[in-house]
């Protein structure tokens, strides 16, 4: 069910995204396309071609006489784009190289978006600087979009030293809405760490999924204060609105214990309401937590913090994950009243009867374990394979629910 949900909210991410063209051309396959350089200084920036490499078109740019500044070179988008919205985390990934640096320089790059309000007022945001290797590597970037922004012009800065810089595969993409929540890359840009009497790491050793996880060590047991991984980006959250957040944990020792606090942010920016916590223990082995809770009025945003130094131990979190608690607003669906069942008790057959169509039907034990799902009711129901005893009975139509007690004979 959680999966269904999952993939349908990324099926409607990607419509919407597929409908807005963000980059164009990030692969360089047509040529430079729309991509520009900025910035006059052509002692500097001496030329940006695009270049066949291996049957692949990549963009060469070649810095001479580099002063420092890595605002120096920059390759740009010609024209910004409109249509970010608030609520969603962007992800920006681009592959690179530098070659023909010398000996003891490193060649840099900086993710660097121009934010403008309603075409004026241009001002800058800077993600993190990547350093760059001689080899081709992905890098990646995470952002919201703030409320101020009216459009997005998505450019990289580099050229503090001197050499050949190789770009290819510029792409923009909706990501999930926990940026970087799996802890594949770019763990700084996106995550804060406090690290009194610990350490808090990006480990390739015990993942959940992927390449990488969240590694939290602690050495001295104490406030849960003193050792945190929180998210450093905000995340936009409706007001009034169910949440489930989710991860993964485990621990080497099987008792690490983490709380986690879900603070609530105004459009000032400000804290309101009061801070969710949750506390668990881990196991030795992966297990999904879950922490469902509702945003007050007025909040416009979230911080995400998981604390964890009350317990000597190495905890490990992977696939923070965000979403609308879709299935709490099933559970909140009117009563059906007019839906009757007879016999009750039975033993071989129910039936259903009620004013509105029927969705289906579920049978589950006292212990809350579904025994019996029925899609496509034809008003009739075979019970005959529960054993006798007493269950709870619940039918969805198209107006609601009604949960009853049936009693198999
Ligand atoms: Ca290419
Ligand atoms: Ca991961």
């Amino acid at each position: 069910m959680k999966k269904n949900l999952l993939l349908i909210s990324l099926l409607f991410f990607a419509l919407k995204f597929n409908a807005q063209n963000i980059i164009d051309n990030g692969g360089f396959d047509d040529g430079k396309g729309d991509w520009v350089t900025w910035g006059s200084d052509k002692n500097v920036l001496q030329s940006f071609d695009v270049v066949d490499e291996s049957s692949n078109n990549v963009a060469k740019l070649v810095i001479a006489n580099a002063s420092g500044e890595i605002n120096k070179g920059t390759l740009k988008q010609k024209n910004a784009f409109a249509g970010l919205d608030s609520s969603l985390v962007y992800h920006l990934s681009v592959r690179a190289k530098a070659l023909n640096v010398a000996d003891g320089e490193t060649a840099q790059m900086q993710f660097k978006t121009k934010r403008l309000k309603d075409g004026a007022n241009a001002k800058y945001i800077n993600l993190d600087t990547y350093e760059l290797t001689t080899e081709w590597k992905k890098y990646d970037a995470y952002f919201y979009k703030e409320d101020s922004w009216n459009e997005l012009l998505p450019s990289w800065n580099f050229g503090a030293v001197n050499g050949d810089y190789y770009f290819d595969d510029f792409v923009l993409e909706v990501n999930k809405n926990i940026a970087n929540g799996n802890f594949e890359s770019d763990f700084e840009s996106t995550w804060f760490k406090r690290e009194d009497n610990g350490t808090v790491e990006i480990s390739n050793n015990s993942v959940y999924e992927g390449g990488s996880a969240a590694k939290v060590t602690i050495n001295t047991a104490g406030d849960a204060w003193h050792l945190k991984l929180g998210t450093k980006l905000k995340i936009p959250v409706d007001e009034n609105t169910d949440y489930s957040l989710s991860y993964y944990s485990k621990s080497d020792n099987g008792n690490g214990k983490i709380k986690l606090a879900i603070d609530f942010i105004d459009s000032k920016g400000d804290k309101i309401g009061k801070t969710k916590y949750v506390e668990y223990t881990t196991t030795t082995s992966y297990e999904e937590y879950n922490t469902e809770f509702t945003t007050p009025t007025g909040t416009k945003k979230i911080l995400v913090t998981f604390m964890l130094a009350e317990v000597v131990d190495v905890i490990y979190i992977d696939n923070v994950n965000l979403s609308k608690n879709v299935a709490t607003a099933i559970r909140k669906r009117p009563e059906d009243n007019s839906v009757k069942i007879y016999p009750n008790p039975a033993n071989g057959f129910i039936n259903i009867a009620g004013n509105s169509g029927i969705a289906s039907v579920e049978v589950s034990d006292m212990t809350g374990c579904r025994v019996l799902k029925n899609a496509n009711v034809n008003g009739r129901v075979d019970i005959s394979s529960l054993k006798t005893g007493v269950y709870l009975l619940k039918v969805t139509t198209e107006k609601g629910t009604k949960v009853t007690k049936l009693i198999k004979q």
